[in-house]
């Protein structure tokens, strides 16, 4: 931990107080830091376990212009803060050094990283991959996005560390050297944080600087490096790219190379956009020694993640899933897409806010599979002008009564809202809650 003697004497700035500033602040207490913390809320999410475990640090709860975050000679800042908050911009420009918890991460780590970003599909590849990887005998730590702060994770003797990385985070990253990197698939989001859609995908596309080998998606021309350089890359896809699906034996297989490796229904879930992913886990893994009996193994086991196309109950014919991590539009098109059959199979629940994304690149789907778009949350009356075949409700109870009223049997009730969930809940997770159990309140 070298690194950490340089700046041992820095006036070292915490922004930010949720689960990545909390990470940051134990990490470098534990080796001997005393950093100032700030956050702009007056009561930050982590402000009882500070006051219990480190009530002499010096803090500033409130209106960040009155911070002097210029007074530091380090910011090391949360995702969830833009840069270009006035206070944060002043700083860079007084010369402060502003870094993100991943940054300080990279710095300090010594073990390979595998890292993942993309606009959808980020938690379930690191999650495979981290099952895949513990199933072949390695000490594995799995973090970032999904939710583990890297710096809680660094103290530990891991072989490797999995990463999702959203953009926010490589925004202030710029020294991580990953064994491999891929942008998953790319997709408006962000929008309200972003310039521009073209300044989010190359916020995705720094993940590439100074990997060992890049993986790209060979269906989406945006997931590929602007200049190709001598990086070893991969591809994937479902028909093309070096690791892709096609029929063996008279049955779908991931395919490695031109060797049919194993057939798809080895993954314990379904849906496309699962083969997919785990293509990409593939691939990433590349670098590591994976047997295929391991990935038999791993493959068999993984049940998926809650929120994520989740099948909820069956009432009176009526199946219904629960996919509130669909927070952007791409995501609803890959559950509309995974759970459509002929006809207009599916009820679907949306809404929340949309970011600032077009949601006009839903209408074919809607209007190709789906028979009512139920809508909800503050940009529902945005996203029901897409389509004839909309409602407006107030809430998730409403919304799922009257998908109880518009199904019949055989059909899908779909919760894929393409929208984040803050507007009316503290996280998907809460909204994905709500929705089980308006509809188990439909079964008494
Ligand atoms: N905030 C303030 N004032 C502050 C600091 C934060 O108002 O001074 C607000 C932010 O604007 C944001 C919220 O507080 O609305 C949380 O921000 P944060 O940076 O404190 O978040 P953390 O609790 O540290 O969680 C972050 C990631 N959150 C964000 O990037 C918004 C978590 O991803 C991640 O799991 C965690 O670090 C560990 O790495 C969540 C997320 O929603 C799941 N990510 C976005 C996504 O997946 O789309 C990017
Ligand atoms: P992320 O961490 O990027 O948000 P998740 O694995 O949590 O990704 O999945 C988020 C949403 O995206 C879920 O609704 C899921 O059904 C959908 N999804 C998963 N993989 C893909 C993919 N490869 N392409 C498009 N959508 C996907």
């Amino acid at each position: 931990m070298q690194y950490l003697n340089e700046i041992k004497n820095k006036q070292i700035t915490v922004l930010g107080l949720g689960v990545t500033g909390l990470g940051i602040v134990r990490f470098l207490l534990s080796h001997g830091l005393a950093p100032k913390v700030v956050d702009s809320r007056a009561t930050p999410p982590g402000i009882d376990w500070l006051k219990e475990h480190a009530p002499n640090l010096d803090t500033h709860f409130g209106n960040l212009d009155d911070a002097e975050l210029c007074s530091s000679n380090m910011i090391i800042i949360s995702p969830g803060l833009s840069l270009k908050i006035p206070a944060v911009a002043n700083a860079i420009n007084a010369s402060v050094e502003v870094i993100g918890d991943v940054e300080l991460f990279a710095r300090i780590n010594t073990k390979p990283v595998v890292a993942v970003t993309g606009s959808n599909g980020k938690s379930t590849v690191v999650t495979l991959a981290y099952e895949v990887l513990k199933e072949a005998g390695y000490k594995v730590a799995l973090g970032g996005n999904i939710g583990t702060a890297v710096l809680d994770l660094l103290n530990d003797d891991f072989d490797v560390y999995v990463l999702e990385l959203s953009s926010f985070q490589l925004d202030t990253t710029t020294s991580l050297k990953p064994v491999s990197a891929t942008v998953l698939n790319v997709s408006e989001d962000h929008l309200d944080r972003y310039d521009s859609y073209q300044a989010y995908i190359d916020s995705k596309l720094s993940i590439y600087d100074g990997a060992e080998l890049i993986v790209v998606n060979a269906d989406d021309i945006q997931t590929h490096p602007v200049e190709r350089g001598t990086t070893p890359l991969i591809s994937f896809g479902a028909q093309q790219g070096d690791y892709h699906l096609a029929q063996h034996n008279g049955e779908t297989h991931f395919m490695l190379k031109g060797d049919a490796f194993l057939p798809v229904d080895t993954l314990a879930v379904v849906g496309k956009h699962n083969y997919l992913n785990t293509l990409a886990v593939m691939a990433l893994l590349s670098p590591f020694e994976v047997s295929k009996d391991q990935y038999k193994n791993a493959l068999g086991q993984f049940n998926g993640l809650a929120h994520r196309c989740q099948f909820v109950a069956e009432l009176n014919g009526v199946k219904y899933f629960n996919d509130s991590k669909a927070t952007n539009v791409g995501a609803t098109i890959a559950a509309i897409d995974s759970l459509a059959s002929d006809g207009e199979n599916l009820i679907v629940i949306a809404g929340g806010d949309a970011k600032g994304a077009d949601l006009n690149a839903l209408k074919p789907y809607i209007e190709q599979h789906v028979k009512a778009l139920i809508c909800f949350g503050k940009d529902a009356s945005d996203l029901a002008a897409i389509t004839n075949k909309s409602y407006l409700t107030n809430n998730m109870e409403e919304a799922v009564a009257l998908a109880n009223v518009l199904s019949s049997t055989g059909n899908i009730v779909l919760l894929a809202p393409a929208c984040a969930s803050i507007d009316m809940y503290n996280n998907y997770m809460q909204r994905g809650d709500d929705f089980i159990q308006c509809v188990m309140a439909g079964q008494l």
